[in-house]
């Protein structure tokens, strides 16, 4: 009987940003397959916060403050799970903001934040962690992607040209490293009920549901937004060895919405 494709026991998986929303359900995802967790956000009291709800689900989580754009930091963060838990086996870069300004009054500073978090933050957690992933002959760096990979919005042109670049990011290090044996794919979430889109899915004062809400579920042939537990399989599936030869591949876990040219009139 072959072994189970999709187990991750004995390996250990980070998941930036994992603290709530979309990267506490990819990591409850891998632990449940069998991985060993570390997580990281900024703030204490998510940290500690996400500590307990892990451990109300029964996981053990390393759960550090790590901000994903200090190099520094993130060096210090994977020495410490290299101690405690082990190499790094499976990245996940989740960590991630958005800012929705129209372009044009968009400050430099803010655009620049949003591109530090999502794009250059990345690359310093992929180049943290793929030595470690070389000498071990093996690894996986799972980059979540977004809608904004591949269409723009209104007001959301810092995400949308961060999210790009992480596309493509993305299809450089499954280039650059595939010969070692480490596969490097992207997850595409939908709009998922997280707090990141809380402000697109506020009932109106009238009570009315928000027009984005309404807008993404016209958009939507699954006709509903995601919730962070639809990004759970395609974790672990890009997590374990069932995907040791997709590489360079953005998974989108969108209901359909690239599919569909939207509810017709
Ligand atoms: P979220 O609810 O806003 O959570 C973001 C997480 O990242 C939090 O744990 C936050 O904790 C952490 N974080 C932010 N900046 C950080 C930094 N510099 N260093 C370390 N941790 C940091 O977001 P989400 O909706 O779960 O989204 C997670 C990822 O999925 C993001 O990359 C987002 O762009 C992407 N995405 C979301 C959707 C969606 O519809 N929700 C769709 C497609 C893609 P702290 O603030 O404590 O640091
Ligand atoms: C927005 C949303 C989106 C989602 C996601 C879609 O303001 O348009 O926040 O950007 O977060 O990235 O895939
Ligand atoms: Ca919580």
């Amino acid at each position: 009987m072959r072994e189970d494709r999709f187990s991750l026991d004995g390996k250990v998986a980070l998941v930036t940003g994992g603290a709530y929303g979309i990267g506490f359900a990819m990591a409850r995802a891998l632990a449940e397959a069998g991985a060993k967790i570390a997580f990281n956000c900024r703030s204490r009291e998510h940290r500690d916060q996400a500590l307990e709800e892990y451990k109300q689900i029964g996981i053990t989580a390393q759960g550090y403050l790590c901000d994903v754009t200090q190099e520094e930091e993130v060096r210090t963060m994977t020495a410490e799970i290299a101690k405690t838990l082990g190499t790094v086996d499976i990245l996940v870069n989740n960590a991630g903001i958005i800012k929705r300004i129209p372009m044009h009054e968009t400050s430099v500073e803010e655009f620049r934040k949003v591109v530090d978090i999502d794009l250059n933050a990345p690359f310093i957690m992929a180049k943290a962690v793929i030595p470690g992933m070389i000498k071990k002959g093996h690894g996986k760096i799972i980059n979540v992607c977004s809608m904004m990979s591949e269409l723009g919005r209104e007001t959301v042109s810092a995400y949308a040209a961060a999210k790009g670049g992480l596309k493509m990011l993305t299809k450089n290090i499954a280039s650059e490293y595939g010969g070692y044996n480490i596969q490097c794919n992207g997850i595409g979430p939908g709009y998922i009920a997280t707090p990141q889109t809380e402000p697109l899915r506020r009932p109106q004062e009238n009570g009315e549901r928000h027009p984005f809400d309404q807008f993404i579920i016209s958009r939507t042939p699954a006709s509903r937004w995601g919730t962070p537990e639809d990004l759970a399989g395609p974790a672990v599936f890009l997590a374990s060895s069932a995907s040791d030869f997709v590489n360079g591949h953005i998974l989108y876990v969108d209901g359909g919405i690239l599919a569909y040219i939207g509810k017709q009139p």
